[in-house]
């Protein structure tokens, strides 16, 4: 007669250590991705490489940064040709393009959107462009990045708040960014444009967030922002401030190393 081995466990019971259904621990069995053996009739699993495959799983992994095959900068000029000509279809074609490659989220953003984005405020400032164009364009990318806001598996870095203050009506930054934390694991709370400072700290408060990403794009709303995040730190959360120029995977590493920094901090107390 066949014996159950004292260290197993069932799939059902494995699928639930893991925090997925018992249908996709049965799909990762089938393709041996999770071992698995067969005994009388049932399928048995090693409870040690169910709870290692496990903590594998939940750990974040760092986001993928493949490159295409054409270079980046002509991409981002192809993206503004799509944009200012109102050509969505293509301009999302683009994107899935890159993204089917490999390409994160946070990559296609900084390297394809961002570059179109600045060359049509140039063009518009220089009186090249119309305004209307301008909003076609901006709405376009933010239907776009609406699609693709990434949903990255595991466990979260923490919980971050991204948003810019009142009198900044620039809520494609703020989405870029979400974005890019979203992708990097954290938890983001996108609270997107012409915020109250008050209201900020009120559901920063509420919310325990680990991390505040203040963005700022018109460049007089700078001071304000800077002393928000000083009175945030006050409130002992932490906050960092962002604007053009700066990247996204310099906010990603500014994010985590805040991270490091205050347990690093947290351990001496
Ligand atoms: C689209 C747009 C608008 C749209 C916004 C629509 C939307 N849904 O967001 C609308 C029409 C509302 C708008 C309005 C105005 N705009 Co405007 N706008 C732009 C444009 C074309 C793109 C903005 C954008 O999305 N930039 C994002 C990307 C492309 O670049 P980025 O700024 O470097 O952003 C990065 C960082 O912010 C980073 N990031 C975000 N958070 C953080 C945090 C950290 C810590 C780090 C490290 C990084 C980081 O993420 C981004 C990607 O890398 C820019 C052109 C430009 N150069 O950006 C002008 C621009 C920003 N606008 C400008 C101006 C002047 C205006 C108006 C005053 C125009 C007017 N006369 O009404 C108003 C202001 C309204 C207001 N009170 O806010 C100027 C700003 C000048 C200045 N220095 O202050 C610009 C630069 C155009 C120009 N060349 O003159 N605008």
């Amino acid at each position: 007669m066949a014996v159950v081995p004292a260290e197993t466990i069932d799939l059902q019971t494995a699928a639930r250590q893991i925090g997925v259904h018992y249908q996709t621990a049965y799909k990762w069995v089938r393709s041996g991705e999770l071992p698995a053996a067969m005994v009388m009739g049932s399928y048995r699993l090693d409870r040690y490489a169910v709870a290692r495959f496990a903590e594998r799983r939940a750990r974040p992994g760092p986001p993928r940064t493949r490159r295409p095959r054409t270079g980046f900068a002509l991409l981002s000029r192809r993206m503004y040709g799509h944009l200012v000509a109102g050509e969505e279809r293509q301009a999302a074609r683009l994107i899935s393009g890159l993204v089917g490659d490999g390409v994160s989220m946070t990559t296609v953003a900084q390297d394809v959107l961002v570059p179109a984005l600045r060359d049509i405020g140039e063009a518009w400032r220089a009186g090249r462009l119309d305004i209307s164009v301008e909003h076609r364009a901006s709405a376009i990318v933010e239907r776009i990045l609406g699609e693709r806001y990434p949903n990255p598996r595991g466990r979260r870095r923490g919980a971050a708040v991204v948003a810019a203050l009142s009198g900044d009506r620039h809520v494609l930054p703020t989405t870029l960014a979400a974005i890019s934390l979203r992708e990097d694991n954290w938890l983001v709370h996108h609270l997107g444009a012409d915020l109250p400072p008050d209201e900020l700290m009120w559901f920063c408060q509420e919310e325990h967030v680990d991390l505040v990403v203040l963005t700022v794009t018109v460049s007089k709303l700078r001071r304000a922002a800077t002393r928000t995040a000083v009175q945030l730190e006050g409130l002992g959360l932490r906050a960092i401030v962002g604007g053009p120029g700066r990247a996204l995977d310099e906010l990603q590493r500014l994010a985590r190393h805040e991270q490091q920094h205050h347990s690093t901090a947290d351990s001496k107390q």
